[in-house]
């Protein structure tokens, strides 16, 4: 707890935030290295993402093979995953284990909101507030994740409406229970087609309210195939090595073939035959169909044409099929990956509502309005997604030298050198942060990556002295330049795209590519500048080193 000068008698070498997937490895890999490290977590479990957004139908779309820790040959062969692509309950279920298999618990410190963290220059340390009060740390990791400030859109009459507001990332733990009830889902995104099909088994009626139609592929999820699974496992390293050779990093080896052709090198019946290969194997094995579906306007189109006919091909009704039909290049969004999405609409009790050029204008106490149309409803589902990539980061005030807080910081767009650190605000790591690759690849991976890189840094600043390491304003600005001209490559930036990517799915939110593009090529630079003693970064050596006690 603070004391009166402000300062504060607790006091760690790393201070974390978050305990999700980083969090919960920073915590580990930060006590192999011998440091103090607590990790805050606002919420009352572990988990982050897969703790928040227990909504039902949530599921991973990265197969479970994939998404989970490399970091423990024995707990990647011992763990078993039920089926191809896990649940949140079974994630959720899995990071509990991490944390009582490494004895992490003792480092966690749950319902423990952050609230600011303040760097005082002249200690080269961080005061951390939260809720429950202020540690004192020479190191801040946020950890926060890439999706966790949910987004619920501002419509006049929030407040007035009586019956049960829910948003997928905020779901309670308890069932909720739609029977007889009717629904209205908003958002048609990775949530929103996750959870529709799910609510749509139990309640009388249900309105799906779609602003952009999203691609979305079905999963052909199933039990794990006992023969894949022994197979990945009997030389998992490797797999792993390739999957961070792949350029998205969302899948390897037996799991996802890359094709090196060209979808405009062939002819159209091998096309097709190719495209119903990888719809008929599921997940983003579509996208990597051909090497040019979100870089070549052309070979895009084809793929949307052969989404579009299987949506014709689903939806009994033309009308709704044509409405589900994306207008959009793949790519522009993440696209969805669905148990049944489509299947959903030839339901009796289920009506898709088109809020593209009528938006909802409003809520009263039971309806909602969508132009002059008033809906009654009992239950209504936000599927709005996420301030994505800074929310979470914006949302704590951070205070780096001379008192400048982030938001001024980035009051331009997010900064970042590597997508690790931030200039002016030394010591202070971003896990998964704006220009990472992250939300791009199997964010596992890529969180492994990143604690691994931070750990490093901060053991090469002991064995030398260090006290601070900051990126430099230059290294920062050619890094947002390097984002920047790797994402014009891609079709994902096309100015016809509004994404989370893009930042523009919030309003008043800078329009900004915030990932880097291509993960090999970023660890190779980051194991680059680390070997070059850290270019682009400067340090400050003081007596008081590592570990150094706060005064
Ligand atoms: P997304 O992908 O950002 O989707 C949010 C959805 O909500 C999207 O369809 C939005 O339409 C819609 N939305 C947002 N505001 C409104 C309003 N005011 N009216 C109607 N519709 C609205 O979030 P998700 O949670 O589904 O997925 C996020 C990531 O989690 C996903 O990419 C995976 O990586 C996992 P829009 O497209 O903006 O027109």
């Amino acid at each position: 707890m603070a004391n009166e000068s402000g300062r504060t008698n607790r006091s760690h070498d790393v201070v974390i935030v978050g305990a999700g997937i980083s969090g919960i490895y920073m915590l580990h890999r930060a006590r192999q290295f011998g440091l103090d490290a607590i990790a805050l977590e606002a919420g009352s479990g572990v988990g982050g993402t897969w703790y928040w957004n227990r909504y039902p139908g949530a599921r991973c779309d990265i197969q479970s093979l994939e998404y989970s820790y490399s970091f423990d040959e024995q707990l990647q062969q011992e763990w078993h995953w039920p089926e191809k692509y896990s649940s949140q309950a079974d994630i959720l279920d899995y990071l509990n284990h991490v944390c009582d298999r490494f004895g992490l618990r003792s480092g966690i410190q749950l319902d423990t909101r952050v609230e600011s963290a303040t760097y005082d220059e002249e200690r080269g340390r961080w005061l951390v507030a939260t809720d429950r009060g202020a540690i004192d740390a020479q190191f801040v990791v946020m950890a926060t994740g890439s999706l966790s400030s949910a987004n619920t859109p501002d419509i006049p009459g929030l407040d007035r409406f009586a019956g049960h507001l829910l948003h997928t990332a905020r779901w309670p733990h308890e069932p909720v229970d739609f029977s007889d009830q009717r629904v209205a889902v908003v958002g048609t995104g990775s949530s929103g087609v996750q959870v529709a099909p799910e609510i749509a088994r139990q309640a009388a009626r249900l309105y799906v309210l779609q602003r952009t139609a999203s691609h979305s592929l079905p999963s052909n999820n199933g039990p794990l195939d006992p023969e894949l699974e022994a197979s990945i496992k009997a030389e998992y390293a490797a797999f792993r090595e390739a999957n961070r050779r792949m350029p998205a990093a969302t899948g390897a080896g037996h799991l996802h073939a890359i094709h090196d052709e060209s979808a405009l090198e062939v002819g159209p019946d091998e096309r097709q035959r190719a495209f119903e290969e990888s719809w008929t194997k599921g997940g983003f094995t579509f996208t990597q169909t051909y090497r040019d579906l979100v870089v070549d306007r052309a070979a895009n189109a084809l793929a949307s044409e052969f989404i579009r006919e299987k949506i014709h091909s689903i939806v009994h009704d033309p009308t709704v099929a044509e409405l589900l039909t994306p207008k959009l290049l793949i790519g522009c969004k993440r696209m969805c990956i669905d148990s049944g999405y489509y299947e959903m609409f030839n339901r009796p009790n289920v009506e898709l509502v088109d809020v593209s050029e009528t938006p909802i204008t409003a809520l009263t106490e039971h309806h909602l309005h969508v132009g002059n149309r008033a809906i009654e409803v009992d239950a209504i589902v936000f599927a709005t997604g996420f301030d994505a990539m800074t929310g979470s980061l914006l949302r704590i005030d951070i205070r780096g030298r001379r008192g400048v807080t982030l938001r001024e910081a980035w009051d331009d767009g997010p900064g970042t050198y590597l997508g690790l650190t931030v200039a002016g605000f030394p010591n202070l790591f971003t896990i998964t942060g704006p220009g990472s690759p992250s939300a791009l690849t199997n964010v596992i991976m890529s969180a492994e990556h990143h604690v691994e890189w931070v750990t490093e840094c901060i053991d090469h600043m002991r064995r030398h002295g260090h006290r601070t390491v900051e990126a430099t304003a230059n290294a920062q600005r050619a890094w947002g330049e390097h984002v920047e001209s790797v994402a014009a490559t891609s079709l994902r930036t096309d100015p016809t795209c509004n994404s989370w990517y893009l930042g523009s799915n919030i309003s008043g939110k800078k329009r900004q590519f915030m990932l880097l593009l291509g993960f090999p090529a970023y660890v190779e630079r980051c194991a680059e500048i680390a070997a070059s003693g850290y270019d682009g970064f400067q340090f400050d050596t003081s007596p008081a080193g590592i570990g150094g006690v706060a005064t």
